[in-house]
């Protein structure tokens, strides 16, 4: 019998994935958790029945929201990661060595423990010795600090559930405060295709318009999220993310990328016009 995980990306259209076997499946206080392994795709992992990662497309998501930030910022020491407990961000983060240490605020303990038992390859270094692991809701986590961060990555579930609080105006003003002054603040934030999403995703563009001096929206190409053409926000007091981008020094560096390069880095922040319009 064949076996297949589906994800409705509208009440019309699905993503089907066929699966070999299901490694975990469990219910935390906040959220469903089921780890899936695939032939095509490979491990992957779904919150609430949404596909949060894949092994095979992980890479473009991660690379992009850290690397996107690090090549534009001259210096990077402190950083704040929110949601990311499958440690896809971590991992790519502590390729830098200036950076001095990790802040990660995830709110359901359970998704970090799977994915430490699941999905070692993003999981890989959660223990970093610069990584502090807080339990918490990042929502209430950023009330809390301020003029600390020099990044502030939010990385987070759809904007409904648990990690409905991370788009709000109120969150996006906290994580300035909690910015250094030439801080830059990036988070996930949806696709534009399609009619839902894009609703949510230009709400929250809004938000974070008011809310910072410089802010702009650079794309990826994603295959296993819906539409497979998801947008990022890049949030900033002072540097702009294309005028800024030092790419003789981010090359300089030799890190060693699969879709990440400071070419792409220029080309991402030009949009389709449909999406121009949107925002
Ligand atoms: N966080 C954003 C995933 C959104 C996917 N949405 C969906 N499948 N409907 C990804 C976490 C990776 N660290």
């Amino acid at each position: 019998m064949e076996l297949w995980f589906s994800e409705p990306h509208t009440p019309d259209v699905k993503l089907s994935i066929r699966v070999d076997k299901q490694l975990y499946s469990g219910e935390s206080d906040l959220q469903r958790i089921d780890v899936f392994e695939s032939p095509e795709l490979g491990r992957f992992l779904v919150l609430d029945g949404y596909v949060m990662l894949t092994e095979k497309d992980e890479f473009i998501y991660h690379e992009m929201i850290v690397h996107v930030p690090m090549a534009v910022h001259p210096c990077v020491k402190r950083v704040l990661v929110i949601g990311a407990g499958d440690g896809g961000v971590v991992r790519e983060l502590t390729r830098y060595p200036e950076i001095e240490y990790i802040d990660l605020v995830e709110i359901d303990q359970q998704v970090i423990q799977v994915c430490r038992d699941y999905l070692p390859r993003t999981a890989c270094k959660l223990d970093d010795e610069r990584v502090y692991i807080h339990y918490e809701d990042g929502l209430k986590f950023v009330r809390t600090r301020e003029d600390e961060y020099d990044l502030i990555i939010v990385d987070s579930t759809d904007p409904f559930g648990p990690g409905e609080g991370l788009f709000t105006k109120e969150f996006y003003g906290n994580c300035y405060k909690a910015l250094r002054e030439d801080g830059i603040m990036v988070n996930q934030h949806e696709s534009p295709f399609y009619e839902a999403d894009a609703t949510a995703c230009m709400r929250a563009h809004k938000r974070i318009v008011e809310s910072f001096p410089i802010s702009r929206v650079y794309q990826a190409h994603i295959p296993t999220y819906p539409s497979g053409h998801w947008l990022f926000g890049f949030a900033s007091k002072r540097y702009h993310p294309v005028r800024d981008l030092d790419a003789a020094r981010w090359d300089e560096r030799g890190l060693e990328t699969k879709y990440y390069t400071t070419r792409l880095h220029m080309g991402a922040f030009c949009l389709p016009a449909y999406v121009e319009k949107l925002l």
